[in-house]
């Protein structure tokens, strides 16, 4: 086809292509997320179904990017660990970090039926959640920035915990903000304990340390199947790093069988499973026919 005369403007168009060997991390953020949980009464300060709903779509986003190789999630936030190597869309940035913020929206539009039917809760408005990327040179950085977000779930769910049940007990919003200023994280453990009877550490693990997901192997009844699994660990100290090498790029033995235990109840997982038991269905249907 000949060039027409208006085609020089593409020229314009410029493509930024994410440093080599860098890790990639693209993290998702919820618009205005205050005001979302509001309108939609999620519970404070952790609506469990809520979170669900965010693995459900974290969860989407790795099953479309193989490159993907952990996500950590926790409040309206989820960051995605591609490998140093990915070379999804050429490390195109804009590209990838667009797609990666609408696919996540949609699915989260398209898991919330499925989360909150048990609740019968509509969705008021839509939803929408910005993305940045950012490059990580070495390992360390990259488990810096993990250990960074985990840290900021902790240090927000001690405050936010201690706050709601100050709230709760008949403090004004204004008088319990000034009962925690400049509180260490052992008196807001012990206003916990004292006077609310709850020993912190006993809080759900999603709560107080995030989501962590992974592709394993799992046992779906008799059968090896490959999932993305909900891990509930402090990623910060070397043991998480050690158990699963296989992030670092550090090989594991490859049919290691990951154990689900009671996470076999996870959302994500019965999701995973349903989608299986439907696909293996629809096999047996056409050899049927
Ligand atoms: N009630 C409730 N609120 C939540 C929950 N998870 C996240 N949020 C809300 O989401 C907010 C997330 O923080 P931010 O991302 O800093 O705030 P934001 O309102 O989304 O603002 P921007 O990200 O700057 O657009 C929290 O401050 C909470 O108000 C939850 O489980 N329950
Ligand atoms: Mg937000």
């Amino acid at each position: 086809m000949a060039l027409s005369r208006f085609e020089y403007v593409k020229h314009f168009e410029h493509e930024e292509r994410l440093l080599k060997n860098c890790w990639i991390v693209v993290r998702v953020d919820g618009k205005s997320f205050h005001r979302f949980c509001q309108a939609h009464k999620f519970n404070k300060p952790n609506d469990i179904d809520a979170l669900q709903l965010m693995n459900m779509a974290g969860m989407t986003v790795m099953q479309d990017f193989n490159e993907i190789v952990l996500a950590y999630g926790q409040s309206d936030e989820y960051s995605f660990v591609f490998r140093r190597d990915a070379s999804v869309y050429q490390r195109r940035r804009d590209k990838l970090v667009s797609y990666v913020a609408s696919l996540f929206t949609s699915a989260y539009m398209f898991h919330w039926t499925r989360i909150f039917q048990h609740r019968s809760l509509a969705m008021c408005y839509p939803p929408a959640f910005d993305a940045r990327t950012v490059l990580y040179p070495t390992d360390k950085n990259l488990r810096d920035y993990l250990s960074w977000r985990q840290a900021d779930a902790h240090v927000n769910n001690l405050y936010n915990t201690t706050f709601w049940n100050l709230v709760a007990s008949g403090l004004s919003n204004s008088d319990a903000e000034n009962k925690l200023k400049g509180t260490l994280a052992k008196d807001k453990n012990e206003i916990l304990f004292n006077q609310f009877h709850i020993n912190y550490n006993n809080e759900p693990l999603m709560f107080r340390k995030g989501t962590i997901l992974m592709l394993k192997t799992v046992m779906v009844g008799e059968n090896k199947q490959k999932f993305i699994v909900p891990i509930f660990e402090d990623l910060i100290g070397d043991d998480f790093w050690l158990r699963h090498p296989e992030i670092l790029g550090k090989k594991t033995k490859l049919e290691a069988i990951y154990d689900l235990g009671e996470n076999v109840n996870q959302p994500i997982i019965r999701y995973q499973i349903e989608v299986h038991e439907k696909r293996k269905k629809g096999r047996n249907k056409s050899v049927d026919e």
